[in-house]
């Protein structure tokens, strides 16, 4: 496996609601760029990304997925993610680790509850965003009503790149007005012709070339200038304006896909390929502990870790992004919460269940490791007399408790040790036991999110739970004449209080 530079690494998060189709459009990304030979569908349970047993049995992404897809030189890092709300916390660690939300939307539905929460906990991590408008091959697809819509919820900065010319069944071309040319496509996507803009688009397209020229102007003065003398920007200055806009989310460009046909997909690699920020061009994570850290390869070496998951036959991955210098195999960190040594024994980068052993990685990469001894999400790995303590995640608070029980009662203790496990991959999960109630009580983000935890206990750890709802904690009532020997007492303390301050004055 090539090792790739800082500057040729682009790390992306795919967000959006559930079923909108991020994981098929990770599935044609990683074809485009020749990681897989052969684009899997979720409904055939054969893609790259949802390869849990829980993601097949629900139809859906459960965790975020790490994968990497390659264009023009580049590495890309995927981090797909599940649309469902309850699982919001792999959105927002995706979010802080990559700096780049890809917002796909299903074109037939518009702005849906989930494409909003995304959009919150983009707002909230500050990232900037692509609009990747999806499922243009509906029968009901209506991309105009998508944009209103997009538009109404994130602002006017929601602006054209691309607009499909036949959306519906039959599908196939897309103009670009960043290129102002046409994208035609064959019936299994891929590579398209790429056309002079027919006469009957000429206008909407010009229209909407000026609109985007304006937007990429407007970040820059020197490119503003530049406008006003030529009355038009070159590909390249559009590029270098749209770029400023998109980091400062003045600027959230709207591509097209059919991401089941492969139709528009290489196009949206080579865009990412060529304007997304590079690692460094993103604002660094703060520290708190320790010195300030560039993203730069000369450093001194760090590793965030943003992901654990156990899985069977390897046990535990860490799954990390390289903060800066360079990481090689066989190198000991030290973790700055607990001190402890750890051997990076082996660097993958990851595709799904796939790791490829590598033998260095730079500072902007995203990998993975196995065998640490006690490192866990939000845990920063350093050199030794350099510990270095990055801002942890800001997970999501929860939203709803339950009481949990084995149905067995010897059952109970594993209860316990697998919920511990099961927090690690989902930190949205809080576990703790009540003594007052006398219940284990497990928080999280609502009903949907608990059923996962039941298919987890039924199918991995074969353990036979019950969720209770928690019993009420018992507090005395107040008699009514305790209650009035309260409120004399209070209003004695107070007058005693205003006394002694008129003595001090
Ligand atoms: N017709 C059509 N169907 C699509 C397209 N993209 C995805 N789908 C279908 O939409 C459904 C959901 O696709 P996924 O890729 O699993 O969607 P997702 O956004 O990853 O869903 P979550 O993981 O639940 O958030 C599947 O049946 C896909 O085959 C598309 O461009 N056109
Ligand atoms: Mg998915």
């Amino acid at each position: 496996m090539k090792v790739y530079k800082s500057d040729q690494i682009r790390n992306i998060a795919l967000i959006g609601n559930a079923g909108s189709g991020k994981t098929t459009l990770a599935e044609a990304m990683l074809f485009e760029g020749g990681v897989i030979n052969r684009r899997g569908d979720v409904n055939s349970k054969n893609t790259v990304s949802d390869y849990n047993a829980i993601e097949q049995g629900f139809g859906n992404s459960v965790f975020s997925s790490v994968l990497y897809t390659e264009c023009n030189e580049k590495k890309i890092n995927i981090l797909d993610t599940p649309g469902m709300d309850d699982l919001c916390g792999s959105v927002v660690a995706s979010l802080e680790v990559t700096g780049l939300g890809l917002m796909v939307i299903n074109t037939s539905n518009g702005v849906e509850a989930g494409t909003e929460a995304a959009g919150r906990h983009a707002d909230k991590t500050n990232t900037p965003l692509v609009f990747v408008f999806n499922q243009l091959d509906h029968e009901n697809t209506n991309f105009d009503q998508a944009l209103d819509q997009c538009r109404s919820s994130f602002g006017k900065k929601v602006t054209v790149v691309q607009y499909p010319v036949d959306a519906g069944p039959g599908f196939s071309s897309i103009i670009d007005v960043l290129k102002m040319k046409m994208f035609k496509y064959g019936p299994d996507g891929g590579k398209p012709e790429i056309l002079d803009i027919p006469e009957s688009e000429i206008e909407k397209a010009g229209e909407l070339h000026n609109e985007l020229v304006e937007m990429a102007a407007e970040n820059e003065e020197a490119l503003m200038e530049l406008y006003f003398d030529k009355g038009s920007l070159t590909e390249d200055e559009m590029r270098q304006g749209m770029k400023l806009g998109m980091l400062q989310r003045d600027l959230f460009p709207v591509f097209c896909t059919c991401a089941k046909k492969n139709i528009g997909v290489g196009r949206l690699l080579e865009f990412i390929s060529n304007i997304a920020p590079a690692p460094a061009e993103i604002p660094m994570r703060k520290v708190i502990k320790g010195r300030e850290v560039k993203m730069e390869e000369g450093e001194k070496p760090s590793i965030f870790v943003f992901k654990t998951s156990i899985e069977s036959h390897v046990g535990e991955i860490t799954y990390f992004k390289v903060m800066s210098g360079k990481i090689t195999e066989g190198l000991d960190l030290i973790n700055s919460k607990n001190g402890n040594k750890e051997r990076l024994s082996q660097i993958f980068v990851s595709a799904g269940k796939n790791r490829t052993k590598v033998t260095e990685m730079v500072a902007g990469d995203i990998g993975c490791t196995v065998k640490l001894k006690d490192t866990k999400y939000n845990s920063t790995l350093s050199e030794k007399g350099d510990e270095i303590e990055f801002v942890p995640i800001d997970y999501p608070g929860p939203r709803i408790d339950i009481a949990i029980k084995a149905v067995n009662d010897a059952d109970d203790e594993k209860v316990g040790e697998v919920l511990s496990r099961i927090k690690y991959e989902d930190p949205t999960y809080i576990v703790g036991y009540s003594k007052e109630l006398k219940q284990l009580i497990v928080k999280g983000q609502g009903e949907y999110h608990l059923n996962i935890l039941k298919w987890i206990f039924d199918n991995v750890y074969k353990i036979d739970i019950e969720f209770k709802t928690p019993k009420i904690p018992y507090r005395e009532t107040i008699t009514k004449a305790e209650q009035n020997r309260l409120i004399t007492a209070t209003k004695n303390n107070r007058a005693e209080q205003g006394n002694s301050e008129r003595c001090t004055c």
